[in-house]
């Protein structure tokens, strides 16, 4: 798999080294870049956004109220996206501590702080403290997070509508 990754980069590379000699040969074609004449696909690559969200997790923000969960039941969220184009990179680690049974799953969903909502994000299932993960996201989903219409919730056994939750913010953009 990463051989095949790797030979795919290699015949990209000699294909653009190619272009580039065909440009050079054929009195050009606008192949990389540099003038004042930049495309719109120069254009749209250099406006990647990154933005850098947080989510602290407690028992209190989880709706409906989880049984049996500790007052010390608690994680942490922290991911960051990267908008390229059409695409969105979602890079994420969560942790968690004190949680009545096992965690089964954890997802990013919609919805305001004290209202539950679908699932955007399928995060891990079942998760482990510390774990994290990197996967594309939809543009409905970075934007509910950007807007802090989007919330951290971790299931357990016990709790299988969620034990602990966290409201989505933006921290740096
Ligand atoms: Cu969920």
């Amino acid at each position: 798999m990463r051989r095949l990754v790797m030979l795919v980069l290699l015949l990209g590379a000699a294909g653009a080294l190619g272009a580039a000699a065909a440009a050079l040969a054929g009195g050009g074609y606008g192949y990389g870049g540099g003038g004042t004449t930049g495309s719109t696909t120069a254009a749209s690559s250099a406006s990647s956004e990154t933005y850098v969200f947080k989510a602290t997790l407690t028992r209190g923000q989880e709706v409906p109220r989880p049984v049996g969960a500790k007052a010390t039941a608690a994680g942490t969220f922290s991911a960051t996206t990267k908008e390229q184009g059409s695409t969105r990179t979602f890079r994420w680690k969560l942790t968690f501590r004190n949680l009545t049974s096992r965690a089964v799953a954890a997802h990013v969903h919609m919805g305001r702080r004290g209202v539950s909502g679908p699932v955007i994000i399928a995060l891990c299932g079942p998760c482990r403290n510390g774990q994290t993960g990197t996967l594309k996201i939809t543009s409905n989903a970075e934007d509910a997070m950007e807007r802090g219409t989007a919330y951290v919730n971790v299931h357990t056994v016990k709790n299988k509508n969620g034990e602990i939750r966290g409201q989505l913010r933006v921290v740096a953009s």
